[in-house]
């Protein structure tokens, strides 16, 4: 049996956690069309008849504005350590730039396989996906070139077969029905976090966070009590929209998702809440998953 652990990084907005839930085919990781949306490292674990693979979504490694971004590159180098596949992402439809470089840059320091995942090719023409490859195949060694559409789940078949070759021999680590590191609640907080992420647009920064203030589980239904921490009043405004309409949508969307996440009828109630000072942010922070000496 093939196993091992295999991270995917690139740069925020390539499509790495697309790739994780169309690998797992379940929904383990959020995804928006706003970049940095992933915080946290997540663990998809991949299991067939003959391999068991664990797959780590990382949040997009970019140039710092601010501590938040500070800690989401820290937390994505720190996938790099101890594994046995790295999947560089990038997204085939925009130029490659800066922001690839400086991934590039990072996996170079590692000396692990890497294997260069061209995504979205679903957006361009045979001819452009060609002439990149010819463009990128020289900038790195990479073990293997894959082009895949992970939203169009194309190719990732291949990709599959492609990964155990370079994979050992070994047992699985996990159950074989286990498909995340995460705890439920986990998965819930940021079921609520894509749809404000869907639902608003740039002026809601990406300083929100979801709390899980109560989760209580009875026989055939869940309630929840969940809590959206931002840093400003206006912020807040926006989120519970006019006559309280926008917060109404995010907690119908959300509902839906951990309904079937839970397999239960689920009543959700959600409150919004400004922090406005860090200590207090930091306290929630930590609270939800956060290191505390990784967030300084
Ligand atoms: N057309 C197309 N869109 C894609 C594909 N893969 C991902 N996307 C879209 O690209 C956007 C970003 O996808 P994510 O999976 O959230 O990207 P990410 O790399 O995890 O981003 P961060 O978590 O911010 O680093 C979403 O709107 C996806 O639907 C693809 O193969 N084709
Ligand atoms: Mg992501």
């Amino acid at each position: 049996m093939k196993v091992g652990v295999v991270s995917i990084v690139g740069r925020p907005n390539a499509g790495k956690s697309t790739l994780l839930n169309s690998i797992i085919k379940e929904k383990v990781a959020i995804t928006s069309n706003k970049p940095q949306t992933t915080r946290n490292n997540i663990q998809g674990i991949y299991n067939d008849e003959d391999s068991q693979i664990i797959f780590v979504d990382t949040p997009g490694i970019h140039k710092p504005k601010n501590k938040l971004g500070k800690y989401l590159n820290r937390e994505s180098y720190s996938s790099l350590e101890g594994v046995d596949l790295v999947l560089f992402m990038i997204d085939s439809s925009a130029p490659f730039g800066k922001g690839d470089e400086f991934v590039l840059d990072k996996i170079k320091e590692e000396n692990i396989n890497t294997f260069l995942i061209l995504n979205k090719v679903d957006k361009i023409k045979k001819d452009e996906l060609f002439n990149m490859i010819l463009e990128y195949k020289d900038k790195y060694d990479f073990k293997e070139v894959i082009p895949i559409s992970a939203l169009k789940e194309k190719n990732i078949d291949e990709l599959l077969k492609t990964i155990k070759e370079y994979l050992d021999e070994g047992e699985r680590i996990y159950p074989e029905d286990y498909y995340t590191d995460k705890s439920i609640k986990f998965l819930v907080s940021e079921l609520i976090r894509e749809k404000v992420l869907r639902k608003t647009r740039e002026e809601v920064p990406h300083a929100v966070t979801v709390v899980i203030e109560n989760f209580e589980e009875k026989k055939e239904s869940i309630l929840i009590n969940a809590c959206i921490i931002v840093e400003r009043d206006g912020i807040k405004k926006i989120l519970v929209g006019h006559n309280g309409e926008m917060i109404k949508e995010i907690g119908i969307d959300a509902r839906k998702d951990i309904e079937e996440l839970v397999g239960k009828n689920v009543y959700l109630d959600l409150f919004v809440k400004t922090v406005n000072n860090w200590r207090d942010r930091d306290k929630y922070l930590v609270e939800y998953g956060f290191d505390e000496n990784n967030f300084e």
